[in-house]
C-alpha cells in the first residue's frame, strides 16, 4: 500500500493550545505525523511518496469559495491589522445573524471559526494544501488501480463544513476526496469515519445527497466533542435522507460494542454497493489517547481494518486524529495491516 505524505504538514505547528480555560500542551502536533511516518517505513507497507499538486478545483467542489477565500488571505490580513501572531477568534455571530460580508480579519475569523483549536498561523494554508494534495493523490493511485492507498494527511479534516474550520481542522481532506471519487467516474461513494470524534464536517458537507453514504462511529455528542451535532436522529435531509448514519457510543466503550457498530457500519455501507470508500482514519479511540474515552486495544486496530477489508472496495484510508503519541504509529499501521490482509 502507497503511503502519500508532504513535510509541509509541519506549517501547522503550535505549543499550546486554549482547553478547559487553560493554555495547555497542544495535542495536534507535527510529532505525530513524523510518528505515523516512521511506523510506516518500519512496518515496510509500501512506498512512501510526495503528494502532486493540485489546484484548487477539488477544494471548491465541497468548500464555499468565500470560506477558501477567507482561508488563503486572512493570514495576511490579520498581520496587517494585529502583527505577525497566530490569528484566534474572540467573537462569533450570535444565532439569526444576517450573515453580511465582513472586512476586518477578527470579525472573519468568527464568522468561519466554530472554536479556537485551530489558530491561522502563517504556514496554515500551505500546510492544509498539502494535506488536500496528498488525499487527492492518493484517491489518482485508487483509480489508477490501487486497492487501497494512505493519505498521511495533516492537519486533519473532518471537522472542516462547507463554510466553517475548528476542531484543528482547515479543510476536510477526505470530503474533498470522496467528491474528488465523483468527479471522476464513481456513482456512489462512501465516507466511513472511525476517528473518536464525529465527522460533522463530512457529514455537512454531503447532508442533503444521496450519492455520497456518511457514516461515523463516534463518542456521544452529548458527552463529547463537537457536542452540537453527531447525534443518531440525524440522518440526511432531502435527497440525502437516509444516507447518513451516526453510530455514538458512550464514554468507556470497548471493542465489543465499537467492534458491533462497526458491523452496523459496514452492513450499511454494503447494502449503498459504493465504487469507492474513504475512511476518515483516527485512532483517538485507543484505550491510552490522553483526550478521548474509548478503549480499544492496539489489536482491534488490525481487526477494523481487517473488516473494512471485508467490504472488498477500493479505499482511500485518510489519517484524522489519535494523540497517544507512543502507540500512534503502531495503531495506524495495524489497520493498514490488517486491510492489507483482507485484500488476498
Ligand atoms: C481536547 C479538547 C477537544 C477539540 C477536539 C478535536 C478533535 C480533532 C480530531 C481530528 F481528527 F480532527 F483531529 N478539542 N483538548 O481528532 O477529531
Ligand atoms: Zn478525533
Amino acid at each position: 500500500m502507497k503511503t502519500i505524505f508532504s513535510d509541509r504538514h509541519k506549517l501547522q505547528s503550535v505549543e499550546t493550545e486554549f482547553y478547559r480555560g487553560k493554555w495547555v500542551e497542544a495535542f495536534e502536533i507535527p510529532r505525530r505525523a513524523q510518528l505515523v511516518l516512521d511506523a510506516v517505513r518500519r512496518a515496510d507497507l509500501g512506498p512512501v511518496i510526495g503528494p502532486e499538486s493540485f489546484d484548487l478545483s477539488p477544494v471548491l467542489a465541497v468548500h464555499d469559495p468565500d470560506f477558501v477565500r477567507f482561508l488563503e488571505n486572512i493570514w495576511a490580513d490579520w498581520v496587517a491589522e494585529v502583527g505577525a501572531i497566530p490569528a484566534y477568534p474572540n467573537i462569533w455571530p450570535p444565532r439569526r445573524t444576517r450573515m453580511i460580508p465582513t472586512i476586518r480579519p477578527g470579525a472573519e475569523l468568527g464568522r468561519y471559526a466554530v472554536d479556537m483549536s485551530s489558530p491561522i498561523l502563517e504556514g496554515t494554508w500551505q500546510a492544509a494544501r498539502s494535506a488536500v494534495d496528498c488525499a487527492l493523490t492518493g484517491a489518482r493511485f485508487i483509480n489508477a488501480g490501487e486497492p487501497s492507498a494512505f493519505a498521511l494527511c495533516r492537519p486533519p479534516g473532518h471537522h472542516s463544513g462547507r463554510d466553517y474550520f475548528g476542531g484543528y481542522c482547515f479543510l476536510n481532506n477526505a470530503a474533498i476526496a470522496a467528491q474528488y471519487f465523483r468527479d471522476t467516474g464513481a456513482r456512489r461513494v462512501a465516507v466511513l469515519d472511525v476517528d473518536y470524534h464525529h465527522g460533522n464536517g463530512t457529514q455537512d458537507i454531503f447532508y442533503d445527497r444521496d450519492d455520497v453514504l456518511t457514516v461515523s462511529i463516534h463518542g456521544d455528542p452529548v458527552q463529547e466533542y463537537p457536542y452540537y451535532i453527531g447525534f443518531a436522529d440525524e440522518t440526511g435531509q432531502a435527497a440525502g435522507q437516509g444516507f447518513n448514519l451516526n453510530l455514538p457510543l458512550p464514554w468507556g466503550s470497548d471493542f465489543s460494542t465499537w467492534g458491533a457498530a462497526l458491523d452496523r457500519a459496514i452492513d450499511r455501507i454494503a447494502a449503498f454497493a459504493p465504487e469507492r470508500l474513504v475512511v476518515s482514519l483516527g485512532v483517538d479511540a485507543f484505550e491510552e489517547d490522553p483526550i478521548s474515552h474509548f478503549k480499544l486495544t492496539n489489536a482491534d486496530f488490525v481487526e477494523i481494518g481487517r473488516r473494512i477489508g471485508s467490504l472488498k472496495t477500493p479505499s482511500l484510508f485518510v489519517m484524522e486524529g489519535g494523540y497517544a503519541i507512543e502507540a500512534i504509529g503502531t495503531n495506524v499501521v495495524n489497520v493498514l495491516t490488517g486491510h492489507l490482509s483482507a485484500q488476498t
